[in-house]
């Protein structure tokens, strides 16, 4: 394995990060912070693949059977959906940014930094000839990806209308965070309750969730509107609390194939369904409209919390309240 310390550390007493090439050769970054957490960012499709805590644990599922080849997108991690999510339009499924070689931003505008995360990279997106071909625009795609130092985890999307013609554009958005689970039938989600959803098994018909947390027993593919800025993944089983703080993105999409889709995706195990569970920060029923020369900016910070319990339980409302 060939590493070199990057030199893309700038003058803040960056933490410099080390690029490296991973799975098939396909050039990587590696994120660590003093404590011992880190992540992982392909290039190829600007997607984390790999986040772990302080202890090495990994927190994100990637398939043992994803495939790290363009134009196939990484099953697992985070892939980003840009410029449209899902089937909600006439480009490929969730666009085409998760397959599409991303570069270093060497020189991004200034960024709001809050000192203590010092652990970051920058990654550029421009459309090709091609993707002009496909989808008529052009775009400046900046992400930043940061390690804070307690481990959390903030990706940071600024897409600007670079089109000199005067032309819009709109598009739809998601983080496609793959989060790992001990055992699905054990996990609950807390924030999405009584809120409106579109139900993508059912012709994205519209219907109000039930008052309780939401569990899992099948197959479930879901997007809830306008929901709370907050949204926690409770498992009980590991003691652990996901917690998503999202900004720029009113919605959240809910996903989890169970057996028989599980069974139809050549990049994903059979039984691989009941250790992962799609939580997707996103902006998807009311889309973006850009004029040229403006930016949008969609960020979502991920944590992973022990579990704060007396009987085990974990108390919602903590969390979801906390600071
Ligand atoms: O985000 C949920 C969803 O849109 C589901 O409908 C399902 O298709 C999933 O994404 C995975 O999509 P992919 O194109 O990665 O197979």
């Amino acid at each position: 394995m060939m590493s070199s310390t990057a030199a893309v550390t700038a003058a803040i007493e960056r933490v410099p990060v080390e690029i490296c090439k991973g799975i098939n050769g396909l050039e990587k970054v590696i994120l660590r912070e003093v404590r011992g957490s880190s992540a992982e960012v392909y290039l190829y499709g600007g997607h984390i693949t790999s986040w772990k805590n302080d202890h090495g644990e990994e927190l994100l599922f990637v398939s043992s059977k994803a495939i790290f080849k363009p134009p196939k997108p990484i099953r697992g991690g985070i892939p980003i959906c840009f410029p449209q999510f899902s089937n909600h339009g006439s480009l490929e499924q969730h666009g085409f940014a998760r397959n599409r070689f991303w570069s270093f931003d060497t020189n991004p505008p200034p960024f709001p930094t809050n000192s203590s995360n010092k652990t970051f990279v920058d990654l550029i997106l421009k459309p090709t000839e091609d993707d002009i071909k496909i989808w008529p625009y052009s775009f400046e795609f900046r992400l930043r990806v940061t390690l804070g130092p307690s481990g959390d985890l903030m990706l940071t999307s600024r897409i600007r209308n670079t089109n000199t013609d005067g032309k819009p554009f709109i598009f739809t958005f998601a983080y496609h965070t793959y989060f790992s689970v001990s055992d699905i039938s054990e996990v609950r989600v807390e924030g999405l309750e009584t809120l409106d959803y579109l139900d993508n098994l059912q012709n994205k018909q519209r219907f109000t969730e039930q008052g309780d947390a939401i569990t899992f027993e099948s197959e479930v593919d879901k997007i809830y509107l306008s929901t709370p800025t907050k949204i926690a993944i409770l498992d009980h089983e590991k003691k652990r609390t996901f917690v998503i703080r999202k900004d720029g993105l009113p919605d959240a999409v809910v996903w989890n194939p169970w057996d028989k889709k599980a069974k139809a995706m050549a990049d994903f195990g059979d039984d691989e369904y009941k250790h992962m569970l799609c939580v997707e920060a996103a902006a998807v029923e009311k889309p973006i409209t850009l004029k040229p020369g403006e930016e949008w900016r969609g960020r979502q910070e991920l944590s992973a919390v022990p579990s704060s319990y007396c009987s085990g339980q974990l108390d919602p409302k903590r969390v979801l309240l906390g600071s």
